[in-house]
């Protein structure tokens, strides 16, 4: 079974549409196998976006991941990792599919709503991050 690790991201958390994500999530066949609320430090903010150190967009979206709760769970299920980045939408909201989690509820390509891992190894990654 596919493991993927997905963060509602302070702007949804803050638009209080973490019961309509997850709804969509479980609809389509997909397992929480756990789930937290949490305020993300500078710390773990750097080392889940390492990928992104030196980007100019790098700083902003510390901040952004930071300024409020976010939420992180596991989602399983099979082939969950692309099944869960259909269900996101493209990274950037104007661009994504009608319906998709980041079409319905993004503001930005900052802001755009969730995260979710991108392959095994970075689900594997990221899960010892947020889920130590
Ligand atoms: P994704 O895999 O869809 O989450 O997208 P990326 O790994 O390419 O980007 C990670 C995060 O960086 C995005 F969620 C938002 C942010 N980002 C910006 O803030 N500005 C950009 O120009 C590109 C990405």
């Amino acid at each position: 079974m596919e493991r993927s690790l997905v963060l509602i991201k302070p702007d949804g958390v803050e638009k209080k549409v973490i019961g309509k994500i997850i709804s969509l999530y479980e609809e389509n066949g997909l397992n929480i196998s756990n789930l937290k609320l949490m305020k993300a430090d500078i710390s773990i903010a750097k080392e889940h976006y390492s990928e992104h150190k030196g980007k100019p967009f790098f700083e902003n979206l510390v901040n952004f991941i930071t300024r409020s709760p976010l939420c992180a769970m596991i989602l399983e299920g099979e082939d969950a990792i692309k099944r869960v980045r259909e269900l996101n939408g493209s990274t950037n909201p104007l661009e994504a599919k009608e319906g998709t989690i980041r079409n319905l509820y993004g503001n930005s390509i900052r802001e755009n709503c969730v995260h979710s891992s991108d392959s095994n190894e970075s689900a594997e990654r990221e899960i010892n991050i947020w889920f130590k």
